[in-house]
């Protein structure tokens, strides 16, 4: 795609943006030196489309900062204060349950770190949360809180994450991370904790299937160096577990802290290019959030076409940034929030804390399903009044029901459920006989499954549908379905684990440690009934004017012809990013039918009967 670069120096860089290769400190300095801001806000706009598409997420939230008395003196915090002072306060549970309402669906908890609080409060904070407001997903403190814990209560890392695991907290905030320098610590925060406690505490929440974000504070002493080996560090940790959910540059609020005069704010441009490098530079992080109470509303609304696909959320009443001089209101509404998403042209999706899509606010969504089998119907797709939204099919299916997605390609068992309110179009995604991307990881031979406790993708239903079917009626064993969270997980407990899209393909190749046997659904299904299997089919609306249905009819139709004869080159860049080789890709999307023929109706009325066959007997989950 030709971008028209005013500095020369950034071509050789967009070359590596648009193949999917790693950015050095180098090119990270060379962004940071440049003068021409526009075409690197292209480049990370680019990146931010691949992987987001036009979505940008919000979050209705509430930050409980429930103490500012802490035993650290960090110079850059002006919210910390020791016990005694006047301005020391500290919530009780029940202080903290009233600030929250039955629409907040984030948590957020952080504070200070006083001497004197039990272990036992820390906990029923989060499992209070967790008990009264369901619906709210806790996510709770920082990884210098956590070592605080450990050192404290005499309790190991793991334990002190999985007690609150166990109470209920669902991912961990992001902070403490500061600047990952030695030199910068020993300037600005020598009593806190550095990067190697940072990373062993992330790394043990990823492990036992707890997702992070992650930051970086900006803006002070620090060198432009030492923010991108900041940056650099957080990319091969992700790389290792996979865990982190975003990346928040935290733009410095010099307040009273003395490290800085109190109106020296970063420059708009600082955090737009900050926000920019890290999209370009953290190539495997799935977001970069703009965090508003920090930016600025003005500065966080640009960001959104500069990389940033994340605005944190309503966030409540907010004192850490505040406290030292932030000029953003404490909390927005939630109107204010789709307004700014939509005067950037992008789509306002209200999420939950994993990024899980609960509602959209603009018209003409199209559904894509984010994994490298669906490139095809989007390497050309040309979009005129659409927006695309990436999201796992069983999403897709649930918005589409909620009226809040007009077409896509939906997993077949919600085109059944929905049959009444949908169109077919001509296309699917269908296997010939294998798929290498909805696969069985078992500890056991299918008939020793019996009995036995399978995790399942909460991404789709057909899978799970299809395993079900191979069980009991290619098998006829039964066994015990418990749904598992996208993301980071704990799979050492089960005995097998359905893993669909990406992950799956990802892991067919390397392999799942501690499973030694891999099944494929489709070729299971292939073997048995000498069929294609259909896992996906596209419809649209019936209530949709006819020229919209023809217009998505030929964009889809015509965005196929174009990629199927070059399935290397169209998925090269997808497929670089979960290791796969050219000729793997190609080998892999020549392997899908993507246009709905008599076979593939065929085979979806088998499958539909053999699961109304099931269905009138048990559903056998546990959730
Ligand atoms: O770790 C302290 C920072 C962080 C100042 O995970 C300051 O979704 C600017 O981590 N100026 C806490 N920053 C906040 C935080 C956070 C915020 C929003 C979202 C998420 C998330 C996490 O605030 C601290 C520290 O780095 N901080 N003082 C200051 N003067």
């Amino acid at each position: 795609m030709p971008l028209n670069f005013r500095d020369a120096l950034l071509l050789p860089i967009w070359d590596k943006v648009q193949q999917g290769d790693r950015l050095s400190l180098e090119d990270g300095l060379a962004l940071y030196n440049t003068n021409d801001i526009i075409s690197l806000g292209k480049m990370a706009h680019f990146v931010q489309q691949q992987k987001s598409g036009d979505a940008v997420y919000f979050v209705l939230n509430q930050k409980i900062e429930h103490t500012n008395i802490c035993i650290l003196s960090c110079k850059f915090c002006d919210f910390a204060v020791k016990k005694g002072n006047p301005d020391a306060y500290e919530m009780t549970t029940e202080d903290i349950l009233a600030t929250l309402t039955p629409e907040i669906a984030e948590v957020h908890i952080t504070g200070g770190m006083p001497a004197d609080w039990p272990w036992e409060r820390y906990v029923d904070i989060v499992r209070s949360i967790h008990e009264k407001f369901p619906h709210a997903d806790v996510k709770a403190y920082t990884a210098v809180e956590i070592d605080f814990f450990h050192k404290k209560f005499k309790l190991s890392i793991e334990e002190v994450l999985r007690q609150l695991k166990e109470a209920g907290l669902r991912t961990m905030p992001g902070g403490g991370a500061e600047v990952f320098s030695e030199r910068v610590r020993k300037l600005l925060f020598n009593q806190k904790i550095g990067a190697k406690t940072w990373f062993e505490v992330h790394k043990t929440a990823h492990r036992l299937g707890i997702p992070t974000n992650s930051t970086m504070l900006y803006g002070h002493v620090e060198t432009l160096e030492e923010r991108l080996i900041h940056m650099i560090k957080l990319r091969e940790a992700q790389d290792e577990t996979g865990g982190f959910l975003t990346f928040i540059p935290l733009a410095f609020q010099p307040g009273d802290t003395g490290i800085k005069p109190r109106n020296h704010f970063t420059s708009a441009i600082d955090d737009l290019k900050t926000i920019a490098i890290s999209r370009l530079m953290l190539d495997n992080f799935p977001h970069i959030k703009a965090y508003w109470v920090m930016l600025t509303e003005e500065v966080a609304s640009v960001a959104l076409n500069f990389g940033a696909d994340d605005m944190d959320g309503t966030v409540g009443y907010e004192r850490i940034a505040h406290d030292a001089g932030a000029t953003s209101p404490m909390k927005l509404a939630k109107d204010q929030i789709i307004k700014i998403i939509k005067d950037a042209g992008k789509i306002p999706v209200e999420r939950d804390v994993y990024y899980d899509p609960l509602n959209v606010y603009s018209d003409y969504v199209i559904g894509k399903i984010p994994y490298l089998n669906s490139v095809p119907f989007y390497h050309h797709f040309e979009k005129l009044q659409f927006k695309i939204l990436p999201i796992v099919p069983r999403r897709m299916g649930l918005l589409e029901e909620q009226g809040q997605i007009i077409a896509g390609p939906f997993s077949l068992m919600d085109y059944f459920r929905q049959e009444e309110q949908l169109e077919l179009l001509p296309f699917c995604i269908a296997t010939r006989d294998q798929v290498k991307s909805v696969m069985l990881f078992s500890k056991e031979g299918w008939l020793d499954l019996n009995g036995k406790t399978i995790g399942i993708t909460d991404e789709t239903a057909t899978s799970v549908h299809l395993l079900q079917v191979l069980l009991e009626k290619k098998y006829d064993v039964k066994a015990t379905f418990e749904r598992m969270h996208a993301g980071v997980n704990d799979y050492s407990k089960y005995d097998a684990v359905l893993l669909i899209g990406d992950e799956a393909l990802h892991r067919n190749k390397h392999g799942l440690a501690g499973f030694e046997l891999v099944f494929d659904l489709a070729k299971e299904w292939y073997d048995w009934k000498k069929m294609p299997f259909v896992f996906a089919v596209w419809a649209v609306k019936k209530s949709l004017p006819e020229e919209t249905k023809i217009e998505l009819d030929e964009i889809i139709g015509h965005s196929l012809s174009q990629s199927e004869p070059r399935y290397a080159d169209i998925g090269e860049l997808h497929g670089k990013q979960i290791g796969l080789s050219r000729n793997e890709v190609e080998e892999y999307l020549t392997g899908f039918n993507y246009r709905l023929g008599e076979r593939e109706r065929e085979a979806m009325r088998e499958f539909r009967k053999l699961i109304t066959e099931i269905e009138s007997n048990t559903v056998p989950y546990r959730s």
